[in-house]
């Protein structure tokens, strides 16, 4: 066995059954290993940035990290943007990238770059290994990290000879990964102590607070002491739809985040921090925490966030179990030219059971949330870190994990074009995926902050930046391209019709929405 099997080997026995790649020369071997195991399945992504979200994706649904293979410090760099992402969500990774055999670095090939600086932001633990016969022990010791309570990315750098050495001694077990942490009695009691104050109170929720399960906690303490629940505005993945206790979700941006919590007494955190507003703005608050309002740290992300919830609700003496949101469609709209409100309605009229929502439908997107909220129970994951091009990425992910339920993938145009080589491996594993682009040729929400930021009257030329049009995109061509099923429509009933028959069917489907 050499150092790249003996890796292959402890990752499928340790848990991580998907590699997203992008490989090179120096992973040749780490590739020739994958072939060997029948239990690793392999999913090419034709861009770096594809590989990463779709990790993403795939850990958000199933919990469990996913391995990338990368190439060398470019490639890595290609990854970025959605590790950035990824880091964001609290998302379990493991990145596998590989590098010059350890002798050849000396030599300063093209290739050659700084790779555990380029890894070390996105990364709690980063590690080149150096000989073969550690190599299976490094991969144990990433899956470890990755695993670790809430959710961590590690980034494991593999020179080429430590991949073709051999390793004798094989796979490494399993170790064990750091557990959440345990609540303390005292928070508890500060926050029973502080909804029992009968001053306005919230719950804010993030991270493992917002699975159905530990929803349902939150809901009970809700009902026994009237606070509100509320979620920030970017969450990994939260779970709703009829049945489920609903969250609200904090708005975009800070003045309605502060007319939204005027008053409030007591904010309690579960799995998160306190808000604060996405970008500064000349004469605005950063913190969005109201005057008058005490911080209650109940829960980090890293904390026993079930515990937490169902030790507070019991301390609050509440019922067992509360109603979930109320079962409910929006008609659809009939006729006339497209809008956002009406692609809103068509989806909450026909979204199936258990879809996977990916949002990143950016300012057309608006109106989805409420129409959805009725349905029946689904996923719905967020752009987490604010960095674009993660929505048909991490859809593809979500669906190699969950490959008989539908992913809806809401994608904003400009942001879709960042990572559309993502539609090409949606074809190739011929996933369950209806991508709806919501084509409205510009960059609508920079339009805004462009006026928010207080920037002078914007030119020809400033606006020519923020502007998608001249040529047009042409995203049924675009995805015809890259072997997925597409069509375009601009009328309620042309969009209607297409995506009722894209969730009817199975595969990858593309609608293009012009608005
Ligand atoms: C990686 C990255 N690059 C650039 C930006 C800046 N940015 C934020 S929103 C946006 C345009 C969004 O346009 P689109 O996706 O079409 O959504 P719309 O605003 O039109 O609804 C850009 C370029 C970003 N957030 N992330
Ligand atoms: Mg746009």
């Amino acid at each position: 066995m050499n150092g790249a099997e003996s890796l292959v080997k402890t990752l499928v026995d340790t848990g991580v059954k998907v590699c997203f790649a992008n490989p090179g020369t120096s992973e040749m071997h780490f590739v020739a290993a994958l072939d060997d195991n029948p239990d690793m399945r392999c999913v090419l992504g034709l861009f770096e940035g594809v590989v990463t979200g779709a990790a993403d994706g795939y850990a958000r649904m199933t919990g469990m990290p996913a391995a990338t293979l990368l190439h060398l410090g470019p490639g890595l760099g290609n990854a970025l943007a959605n590790l950035h992402n990824a880091r964001r969500a609290r998302t379990p990774m493991v990145n596998i990238v590989g590098e010059h055999a350890t002798y050849h670095r000396q030599f300063d090939a093209p290739l050659t770059s700084d790779i555990e600086s380029i890894a070390r932001p996105v990364s709690a633990w980063v590690h080149t290994s150096l000989f073969a016969h550690e190599v299976a022990r490094d991969g144990a010791e990433a899956v470890r990290v990755a695993r670790s309570s809430p959710g961590q990315i590690a980034t494991l750098i593999l020179p080429a000879d430590t991949a073709w050495d051999p390793a004798p001694a094989g796979p490494a077990a399993a170790l064990p990964p750091t557990a959440p942490a345990p609540i303390t009695d005292a928070a508890i009691e500060a926050s029973a102590t502080a909804l029992g104050s009968g001053e306005p109170a919230m719950l804010l929720l993030n991270g493992a607070a917002l699975t159905e399960q530990n929803l349902a906690q939150a809901g009970r303490i809700a009902a026994a002491t009237g606070c509100r629940l509320f979620s920030d505005t970017f969450v990994g993945r939260v779970q709703r739809g009829a049945g489920v206790v609903p969250v609200e979700r904090l708005p975009y941006f800070g003045e309605q985040v502060t007319e939204t919590l005027t008053g409030m007494r007591h904010m309690i955190l579960v799995g998160t921090r306190p808000p604060v507003s996405f970008f500064a703005y000349p004469g605005k608050p950063s913190q969005l925490v109201p005057e008058g309002c005490q911080v209650h740290g109940l829960a980090g992300p890293e904390s026993d966030i079930a515990a937490a919830l169902s030790e507070l609700a019991d301390r609050l003496g509440t019922p067992r179990q509360v109603a979930g949101a109320p079962a409910g469609r929006p008609q659809p709209h009939r006729g006339g030219t497209l809008v956002p409100e009406a692609i809103a309605a068509a989806i909450g009229a026909w979204l199936p059971e258990q879809a996977i929502i990916m949002d990143e439908a950016a300012t057309s997107g608006f109106a989805i949330p409420t129409a959805t909220a009725g349905c029946p129970p689904h996923d719905w994951l967020g752009l987490t870190g604010g960095a674009i091009g993660q929505g048909l990425p991490a859809a593809v992910g979500a669906a190699v994990a969950c490959p008989d339920r539908k992913v809806l993938a809401l994608e904003a145009d400009g942001s879709g074009m960042y990572t559309l080589q993502a539609l090409w491996t949606m074809a190739r594993e011929q996933l369950d995926i209806t991508v709806v682009v919501f084509s409205n040729r510009k960059y609508a929400i920079l339009q805004v902050e462009f006026m928010r930021v207080g920037a002078h009257n914007p030119g020809p030329k400033a606006m020519s930046m923020l502007d998608l049009s001249d040529p047009d995109l042409d995203w049924v061509a675009l995805a015809r391209g890259m072997g997925v099923e597409a069509s375009r429509a601009d009328t309620v009933d042309a969009f209607n019709d297409q995506l009722q028959s894209a969730l009817a069917g199975r595969g990858p489907r593309l609608i293009e929405a012009v608005i």
